[in-house]
């Protein structure tokens, strides 16, 4: 027994004082921290389209008044002229056209009304089409000669107005067939480049809606590095060798590897299903087209027919 003081002042003489009791249950979560400081700034993002054109500038001053006198300047040569627009005199020549990068692409003035601007050619496969997506973006090849104006030059283009497609193809026994899509579009990289290409007409068929399994029309683009394709089982960019708005796989390739007419195997020439179809069962081989082209313009445009 022990003596204590109570609260109050009263005292007790003794007071028992038993084992203390087993230890509680732990308590509950505290409430949540604030929160932490802000990270560090994120990387600079990438460089933003090409501005607009600017205004035109101010017209210069007056020089000063010549004397009299004979004149010792040579006749005025002309060089630097456009040629006329007639078909006499006509020659391909060079257009600036800016773009997403400034890009020099090649006029036709004269085929059913002019105004049409060379977005691919093949002609003589001496540039090689199996190319990465930066290389379709960019471009690639002569405008004078065989070339792919680029995907971004493409979208672009057609970003605002209404367009018009025209392909040509020559085969190796000169004839020539067309396909003209009254509705021509490339949709932006974030898009992977879609296609639209509608409103067929021509005598070369339209290869590029064949068939629901083989419609190019509202498809994205391939490369050789990137499968956007169709074919879950494969990759057409690869396969093909060729970058194209290709489906599961194709019906036309316009972009396929050159060859000097038929070929055997698998069907990576320049192809246009429509009017070259795999028919020789004999030998199994294949038609590569002498030449190709495709060309755009504003589906207004002046003397369009
Ligand atoms: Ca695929």
């Amino acid at each position: 027994t022990m003596s204590i003081t109570l609260e109050g002042g009263a005292s007790a003489d003794s007071v028992l004082i038993g084992t203390p009791g087993t230890r509680g249950p732990p308590g509950l979560a505290g409430p949540k921290g604030d929160s932490g400081e802000p990270g560090p700034p994120g990387a600079k993002g990438d460089r933003g389209f090409e501005g607009p054109r600017g205004d035109k500038g101010g017209r210069g001053e007056s020089g000063e008044k010549g004397n009299n006198g004979i004149s010792h300047l040579p006749p005025p040569l002309n060089t630097h002229a456009d040629p006329p627009l007639d078909h006499a005199s006509f020659r391909p020549r060079l257009c600036n056209i800016k773009v997403f990068v400034l890009a020099q692409a090649k006029c036709d003035m004269v085929t059913t009304g002019g105004g049409w601007t060379v977005i691919q050619n093949r002609q003589d496969g001496s540039v090689d089409f199996n190319r990465t997506w930066q290389e379709y973006r960019e471009g690639f090849g002569n405008p004078q000669g065989e070339h792919w104006l680029g995907n971004a030059a493409l979208h672009t283009l057609t970003s605002t107005g209404q367009h018009q497609l025209r392909i040509e193809l020559e085969d190796w026994h000169q004839q020539s067939r067309h396909a003209t899509y009254n509705n021509f579009k490339v949709a932006a990289e974030a898009q992977r480049y879609r296609l639209t290409s509608r409103e067929y007409s021509g005598d070369a068929g339209n290869a590029l809606s064949y068939s629901k399994r083989y419609n190019h029309d509202g498809r994205f683009f391939s490369t050789t590095d990137r499968d956007h394709d169709r074919y879950a089982a494969g990759h057409c960019g690869h396969y093909y060798g060729a970058g194209w708005w290709f489906d599961a796989c194709l019906a036309a390739n316009l972009n396929g590897r050159y060859y000097w007419g038929r070929y055997s195997g698998v069907t990576n020439g320049i192809y246009w299903g429509t009017w070259y179809i795999l028919t020789d069962g004999r030998s199994g081989e294949r038609y590569s087209f002498k030449k190709v082209e495709m060309k755009m313009r504003p589906r207004n445009f002046a003397g369009s027919s």
